[in-house]
Parts: structure tokens; sequence; C-alpha cells
């Protein structure tokens, strides 16, 4: 039967992010997506000038009409949400439509590269953490694992890359807070990538078939009570809009069709990295997201293993 997931996210009309990347990447994974959309955004909040309807309002709807529709679901994403208000719409939701099957993936999206997006405030970061702690894979990048675990990211951020990458591993683990989660550092530098994988005293795990010849590699950290491992991938130097939801929706798929965590995030991150690379070479802008709708069909292999 064809698996089905909730995925609570905004839509925005540029960017190619949240929900444009739930619901392409999950259906591609042959997985069929019922979108909650937290806010209507002409374009994500990186675009100047854009303009942002919060639906917070809305919600209580999905609640009453999809209970009385015995809604169930065997995965549910969250991502953006527009004000810390909504948590409590996520968890009234989670009470109602997730069972002990469902697979609940929490993206933390509160800011990138030291930097906070439009819809951070203290409140938001309180109420992100309880539903970090509900997450059964919780998908942060360094400024938001930051966040959640009360380091500031500035200061962070400038330790040397050895101390660096040994504090992530720390604050990752700091976070398990439950039986049979795993936590997904994304976006790692090529400073931190490097300091891993040449460095083999260090009791972290290198994915060799992730670890392809390149000068520029970005890594994704995998951080469970089974393993620590850290997955590398060529990139580009920027920061592309949407590849954190496009990751964080292909390792839900991969999870919800049963691969591995090996065959999961290999898959997620050659197709990140395929569509960056298509992206540079064309010139398109980074505020408008990658290049990934003709890659989509690396992801179309629903086979477990
Ligand atoms: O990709 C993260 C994201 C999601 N949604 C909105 C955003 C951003 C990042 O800037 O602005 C609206």
């Amino acid at each position: 039967m064809t698996k089905k997931t909730a995925a609570i996210n905004d839509l925005s009309g540029m960017g190619r992010c949240s929900l444009v990347a739930d619901i392409s990447v999950l259906s591609a994974m042959g997985i069929s997506v019922n979108p909650v959309p937290t806010a209507v955004l002409t374009a994500q909040t990186e675009f100047e000038g854009f303009y942002s309807r919060d639906c917070t309002g809305d919600l209580s709807h999905y609640l009453s009409h999809w209970s009385s529709l015995h809604a169930r679901f065997d995965g549910i994403l969250t991502g953006y949400l527009a004000d810390s208000s909504q948590t409590s719409f996520v968890r009234e939701f989670l009470k109602q439509f997730k069972t002990g099957e469902t697979i609940l993936l929490v993206d933390p999206v509160m800011g990138d590269d030291g930097f906070t997006y439009a819809n951070f405030s203290p409140d938001l970061l309180r109420d992100m953490r309880v539903l970090a702690d509900y997450a059964d894979i919780l998908t942060p990048n360094i400024t938001e694992l930051c966040l959640l675990t009360d380091a500031d990211p500035e200061k962070l951020l400038s330790s040397s890359a050895p101390t660096l990458l040994e504090q992530i591993r720390a604050r990752a683990r700091s976070l398990l807070n439950k039986p049979g989660k795993t936590i997904l550092v994304t976006g790692l530098s090529d400073a931190l990538c490097r300091i891993s994988a040449s460095t083999p005293a260090c009791d972290l795990k290198i994915d060799a078939a992730s670890a392809t010849a390149c000068n520029t590699k970005i890594g994704n950290l995998l951080v469970n009570s089974d393993a620590e491992t850290m997955y590398l991938f060529p990139h580009e130097k920027g920061h592309f809009s949407g590849t954190g939801d496009l990751f964080a929706a292909a390792v839900l798929g991969g999870r919800l069709n049963g691969w591995s965590w090996d065959r999961t995030i290999r898959t997620a991150g050659s197709f990140l990295s395929a569509g960056v690379q298509d992206s540079v070479r064309a010139g398109t802008s980074s505020l408008e997201g990658i290049d990934y709708e003709k890659h989509l069909s690396m992801l179309m292999h629903s086979d477990p293993s």
C-alpha cells in the first residue's frame, strides 16, 4: 500500500523549498503527501520584499476535519513554522494523528550560517526544543544545533575545526533523549569534512562510499545509539535555498521505504549534489533553489534494503 505522510511546512512561491520540496521528493519516492501549509509566501524569506500570510488561524480546521476522516500517517514531517504558537498545533496534530509506527521527522527550521530566519523568536526556540524531543529523526544544521543546545552559534563557529567537530558530535549526542532516535546534522563545511577524513585516530566513522574524490565537500553527520558516521558529498561553495528541505524529505522517504541509513543518506546526498552542480553550471540564483527536478529519478527506487 502507498505510504502516507503529512507535511507541515510553508508554501513559498519562489525558492523551491518547504512544501514544494516535500511534495516533489516524497511523491517521486512513491509516498503520498498531505500538505498542511503553515504560511503562504510570495517567496522564501531570504528574498527582499517577500509577503507572508500566516496560516495559524486555519490550522485548527485540519485537526477537526482530518480527525472526522480518521486520518493516520506513516510519516509526519514538520518544517518551517511561522511563529511559536504553531508548535501547539503541531503537538495536538501529533496527539491525534501519530501512531506508534509513525516516523516523525522534525526539521527545526530557525536559521543557517550563524543567522536566524524571519520566523525566529525566543518563544519559537523554546517550543522547538519540545518538538525536537518528540522527533524520531531530527535534522538541524549547525546553527540550529547550536540554538537547540544553548550554544552561541557565532562563538562555536569561530572555534578551530577539530574542536568544532567534537563539539558538534557532543551536542548532537546530547539530543538523543529516547531510544531509536537519530540526529542528522546537515550542511557541515568543507573544513570539518577534511578534519574528519584526515583524522584516522578519530573514532568517527567516515562513509567511504560517499566520499568521492572532489575538492569541495559537504558533510552530513549521523548520530544515533548505533553509530556516529560522517557522509561526504561533492558540493559547491555557497548557500542554496531549499537544500535542507529536500534532504529532510528524501531522508523521511528513504526510511519509509525501508532503506538502511547508509542507503538513505547516500541517496539523499547524491541527489542534492547533482542538483547543486546543475544549478552552478546553469548560473541559477542560489535564492531560487537548486535545479533538482531532472534528478528526481535518483530517488525513485522504492525497493527496500
Ligand atoms: O528552507 C528553509 C526555509 C523554509 N521556509 C521559508 C524560508 C526558509 C529559509 O529561508 O524562508 C519561508
